[in-house]
């Protein structure tokens, strides 16, 4: 058994204690366990390579974070292929929530999607895949 050593920031760590009592697990491992194997089976479904998809790829960030801006819209650019429109909602001072339509083939589109959720700064990274069939 392979032994992994998380960090977690106090907000996170403090909403995942909440997760396990919520959910009854014993311990840690075994959330942590089941997310992992949760996560896995989705990109199993998801990484079928001819499949088409739309998406739907939500996300908030801080529009203060140093270049996270610039470095957002790059990236849409840079995909403009799949990237078909952003709504931005400026929901505080700080805060900006975007929801993005994606449409390609569902690897791309996960891609992209994993390829923003992963930037430093931006937080409750979600994309929610619809298959379409290929007409
Ligand atoms: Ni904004």
């Amino acid at each position: 058994m392979e032994r992994y050593t998380v960090s977690l920031e106090d907000e996170l760590a403090e909403e995942f204690e909440q997760f396990i009592q919520q959910r009854g697990y014993k311990n840690r491992s075994e959330a942590i366990r089941d997310l992992i194997r949760d996560k896995l089976k989705q990109e199993r479904l998801e990484a079928e390579p001819d499949s088409q998809c739309v998406g739907c790829l939500s996300y908030v960030y801080n529009h203060h974070e140093r270049d996270l801006s610039r470095r957002l819209t790059e990236r849409h650019h840079g995909h403009h292929d799949i990237s078909l429109s952003t709504l931005h909602v400026h929901l505080d001072h700080d805060n900006c929530l975007e929801a993005v339509i994606l449409k390609g083939k569902t690897p791309e589109v996960q891609a992209f999607a994993d390829g923003v959720i992963s930037q430093p700064g931006v937080r409750h990274g979600r994309l929610f895949i619809l298959p379409m069939e290929e007409t």
